[in-house]
């Protein structure tokens, strides 16, 4: 197996013990005769750390990917860089947060998570355990579960940050590439069939987000959630992973567009967003 292929065996297995749904969504293409081509991975990082997209884009280099586009997000204080490959269809999405535009509080939870990092990154028993086996993409949370107060407090001003200090580094969705499909080479088919299976979608800035236009649309669940137990609070359930959907067109030179639509994956990001799962399973009318 190539390194290529063992890193995305390694993440998929991260993703499928946190992710029943994507699990369940891929076996419903495979009974349906689909053999599934991945479009992209994403992770998350924080910026200006030992973990920042400088220092990950190394490892994605090193992979024989090189760097299509950069992106900027600013309400969600978030970067992120676009990578593709010459001998593979998936492309890879890291962003990062600028964390020193968060509130004192929520700086001093993230500079200890750094820190921690930090300390594991120059650990000798993790150089020989992991580094040199796995991308760094891959090792996961590298430091203690933060507390949930704490948890709470960074969910309180940016739910990017409360997701990747209780999940790490890993890919945090898959995402099926449309255009492979034989029976549902069309997004809204795909969705039709996700809806009429009953999995909740990501209803931000509509199901489909973009436009033909755009040379991408993207459609994703909502992220499931799963069960962490916290020092301080116990059993409580947080958002895991999620699953997308991307239909690509072609740009004039005749190629399929590799890049993404920052209008799109702003709201992309909010697959894992809490309150938005909460509210897709309640009757709740918040207004
Ligand atoms: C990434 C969201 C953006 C896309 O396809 O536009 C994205 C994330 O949730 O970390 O994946
Ligand atoms: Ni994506």
């Amino acid at each position: 197996m190539s390194v290529l292929d063992a890193f995305f065996t390694k993440l998929w297995q991260q993703y499928s013990v946190i992710s029943p749904q994507a699990v369940d969504i891929h076996q419903l293409f495979e009974r349906r005769g689909e053999e599934l081509v991945n479009d992209h991975v994403a992770f998350r990082t924080f910026a200006d750390s030992h973990i920042g997209i400088d220092i990950l884009e190394d490892e994605v280099l090193a992979l024989g990917y090189r760097h299509l586009d950069s992106y900027q997000f600013d309400v969600k204080k978030l970067d992120a860089r676009c990578y593709v490959h010459a001998n593979s269809p998936t492309k890879i999405f890291i962003s990062e947060l600028r964390w020193q535009s968060l509130s004192d509080a929520s700086q001093a939870i993230i500079q200890d998570i750094i820190e921690q990092a930090k300390a594991t990154l120059k650990s000798p028993l993790f150089e020989q355990s992991s580094r040199e086996l796995m991308p760094l993409l891959s090792a996961g949370r590298l430091w203690q579960l933060p507390s949930y107060a704490d948890y709470q407090t960074l969910a309180s001003e940016s739910e990017y940050a409360a997701w990747l200090s209780v999940w790490g580094l890993r890919a945090n969705h898959f995402t099926i590439f449309v255009n492979h499909l034989k029976s549902t080479p069309e997004l809204t088919d795909v969705v039709a069939l996700l809806q009429q299976q009953g999995y909740p979608l990501n209803e931000a800035g509509g199901v489909i987000k973009g436009a033909p236009s755009d040379l991408l649309i993207q459609a994703s669940t909502m992220a499931d959630t799963c069960i962490v137990n916290f020092n301080d609070a116990g059993e409580q359930a947080i958002s895991s992973c999620y699953y997308e959907f991307a239909q690509r067109f072609n740009q004039e030179n005749g190629a399929l567009y590799q890049g993404f639509v920052p209008m799109s994956a702003d709201k992309i990001f909010e697959s894992t967003n809490m309150k938005s799962i909460l509210g897709s399973t309640t009757s709740d009318n918040e207004n």
